[in-house]
């Protein structure tokens, strides 16, 4: 490792090179250093302390798909969900933009470790970076330093991310992974999921290349456990795309009538699932931080996260208000005195904090966080659920009938835009398992591998796929949604335990509407009918879609998958 540090400082030309331990004082030091030169704002310490503000360049503020490039050497290992490029031309083009390029600056390596430290399921990684922003947010997100690196030392092989911030030109910004050399490039950019080397593009992409080749899953997912009053413990793996809720769910706060039921947090964004000895599928959280979108976060949304951000916490991009405090779009007291640029705020100039403002924290300040994700082992899944923004179409919640009935309604997993004053459907983005920006190699493999847990183990999870989103005529959203979704992981679990019946349609098994505890919501009559409505026609319309999807990966698309999906589409025969 040394020399490949050594030849990275003799092409980038840094000024100094720190080798990070992962300590508090090398944390504090770093934090006062940005205040000095800038790059962090004190917020107010008495009532938000130890929280400080990022203002991003205002051209690097979100992932870049069009500059994410995975470089396989057949451009068909990638597939067409990915952009691809040779990898000895890729090289040599990132390459270019890497010389010289931390002169001035401090090359920092930073050794993290993806996952608890003492499991065999973790996988260890180098990010060296020249920005110290990404230093103090890789040691919230990760666990990061001297235990990552002993585990290197030992002989753990480890994924080499090099990261600069470059001149942050969106012309000279490209994030390139190359999973047969385990190694990511990544130039221009400061923001968090083209530079916190170890989430999206270690944890995701080289880690679902190297899930395929060695058998499990990684996935963008979130995992949850639900604890009964008498005890009984379920742990759910839930995948859906961005803006459909998956931070709020992971911290879920269930209603007054659940009382007694206990709710803890594995992990909000990415899951390691794998085949125990027992035939289940365990899975891991390999982050130890929270990156979560700021707008929209309250106490009625998300209260443990509305908590949890009140101290320690780094936001990036929210808005001021005059007592120096963040203040963002939906936090529902306070006025902004400052834009996410710094300028004095004003309605003319959008939003006060930039829609995709982030907090970044440590997994352990939320108060729901389950002493399980530090398991080496993992948490047992009983159920996968996969969800979208669906306006119509989709019912509140159904199970899949088979392992590979679950795999074709992940794999055709969308999520809509609506414009909530009007209720018109907006624009269906498909985005398989959620993992459409994510999957670090040909979607069509990896519905093939998806597919193949069948044959390996009798005790799989159940699959389910729920919608939040449903509106009626009006375009008011039918569910309340927040905790009360609580109502409809009940009724997943007693499905898990077989002790609750279902409705079979063509689609999946429905819960009967009696099963559904909404005493105490005081729905309008006919609510639940129509969240649990499968409309036939609209159906054969949305398969015919599912169907041209599909089909854009190409020829190694599992025949199955399509077959699977006329079956079913021969029995959608009602008006
Ligand atoms: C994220 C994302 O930041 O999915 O988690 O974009
Ligand atoms: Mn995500």
């Amino acid at each position: 490792m040394k020399k490949w540090v050594e030849s990275i400082a003799a092409h980038t030309l840094p000024d100094n090179i720190h080798w990070c331990t992962g300590s508090e004082e090398e944390y504090d030091s770093l934090i006062e250093m940005m205040v000095d030169t800038g790059v962090l704002k004190t917020l107010n310490q008495e009532t938000f302390p130890n929280c400080y503000l990022h203002r991003s360049d205002p051209s690097d503020v979100a992932r870049v798909e069009h500059l994410t490039f995975v470089c396989t050497k057949e451009r068909d290992d990638a597939g067409p969900n990915n952009h691809w490029m040779e990898p000895a031309d890729a090289h040599e083009k990132i390459d270019a933009l890497f010389a010289g390029c931390m002169k001035g600056r401090t090359l920092y390596v930073i050794p993290y470790c993806m996952g608890p430290i003492e499991s065999p399921h973790a996988r260890c990684g180098v990010e060296i970076s020249d920005s110290p922003y990404v230093v103090a947010n890789m040691k919230l997100m990760t666990r990061m330093g001297s235990a990552a690196l002993a585990r290197i030392e030992n002989g753990d092989a480890f994924v080499k991310g090099l990261h600069s911030t470059g001149d942050l030109d969106p012309e000279r910004r490209l994030i390139m992974h190359f999973p047969d050399e385990l190694t990511i490039k990544s130039i221009g950019s400061g923001y968090g999921g083209n530079a916190l080397l170890g989430k999206k593009c270690h944890a995701l992409r080289i880690g679902s290349y190297q899930a395929r080749q060695e058998g499990w899953l990684a996935e963008h997912m979130l995992i949850v456990g639900l604890e009964s009053p008498k005890g009984e413990k379920h742990y759910l793996a839930c995948a859906f795309p961005s803006a459909c809720g998956k931070t709020n769910l992971a911290m879920l706060i269930p209603p007054e009538k659940y009382k007694g039921w206990k709710i803890s947090t594995v992990g909000d964004d990415i899951a390691w699932m794998y085949i125990g000895e027992d035939g289940r599928l365990w899975a891991i959280n390999p982050e130890a931080g929270y990156f979560g979108v700021v707008p929209g976060t309250n106490p009625t949304t998300n209260r443990n996260a509305y908590e949890m951000i009140t101290h320690d916490t780094i936001f990036t991009n929210v808005a001021v208000d005059t007592h120096n405090q963040p203040w963002w779009e939906g936090m529902e007291e306070g006025e902004p005195a400052y834009d996410w640029r710094g300028n004095p705020y004003s309605v003319e100039g959008g939003s006060a904090a930039h829609p995709n403002a982030r907090f970044t924290v440590a997994a352990r300040q939320n108060p729901s966080y389950a002493e399980q994700a530090e398991h080496p082992e993992g948490v047992p899944i009983s159920a996968i659920v996969f969800g979208g923004r669906r306006a119509a179409l989709a019912p509140l919640v159904y199970q899949a009938k088979s392992w590979e009935h679950g795999v074709l309604i992940g794999s055709s997993v969308a999520s809509e835009t609506t414009a909530a004053a009007t209720g018109k459907t907006g624009v269906v983005r498909r985005d398989p398992m959620a993992m459409k920006p994510f999957c670090g190699y040909n979607f069509a493999d990896y519905f093939t591998h998806w597919l193949s847990f069948d044959k390996r183990s009798d005790n799989l999870p159940e699959i389910f796929h729920v919608n939040w989103f449903r509106r009626d005529d009006q375009g008011k959203f039918l569910w309340p949604g927040f905790g009360d979704n609580m109502r409809v992981l009940e009724w997943i679990i007693e499905r898990c335990e077989n002790r609750v019946g279902a409705n079979e349609t063509p689609i999946g098994y429905l819960p009967h509407a009696k099963d559904l505890d909404t005493d105490d919501l005081n729905l309008p009559e006919g609510t639940m009918d129509r969240l649990l409505k499968v409309n036939h026609t609209q159906w054969r319309i949305e398969f015919d879609e599912i169907a041209g999807d599909l089909k854009t990966y190409g020829d190694r698309l599992p025949k199955r998958l399509l077959e699977l999906r006329t079956e079913i589409e021969s029995k959608l025969t009602d008006r």
